[in-house]
């Protein structure tokens, strides 16, 4: 029980996964400062799906914002990215 991943995925999948789940949040860069803010991330979970978008940003904002400037930043983002693959949000990347 020592390993609580239990990963259905080939390694390689699930980093090609996580690129493209950050490629995803950055598109909701609006103004391109390369930070995602609450209300960029509240777009961004608005849009895979969320009820409560807003929540969901805080929370990510609260537990992710190491450096506390109330934005999540590159290296942030791949906590997030954890967060995301930890919570089993069905992202449909066709691409
Ligand atoms: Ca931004
Ligand atoms: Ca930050």
């Amino acid at each position: 029980m020592g390993h609580p991943k239990a990963k259905t995925l080939p390694e390689s999948a699930a980093s090609a996964t996580d690129s493209k789940i950050k490629d995803y949040f950055m598109k909701f860069d609006t103004n391109r400062d390369g930070k995602l803010s609450k209300q960029e991330l509240k777009m961004a979970f608005r849009g895979l799906g969320s009820r409560a978008p807003w929540l969901r940003a805080l929370l990510v904002i609260s537990r992710m914002d190491e450096n506390r400037d109330g934005y999540i930043s590159d290296h942030e983002l791949n906590k997030l990215v954890e967060f995301i693959h930890q919570r089993g949000y069905n992202f449909n990347f066709t691409a």
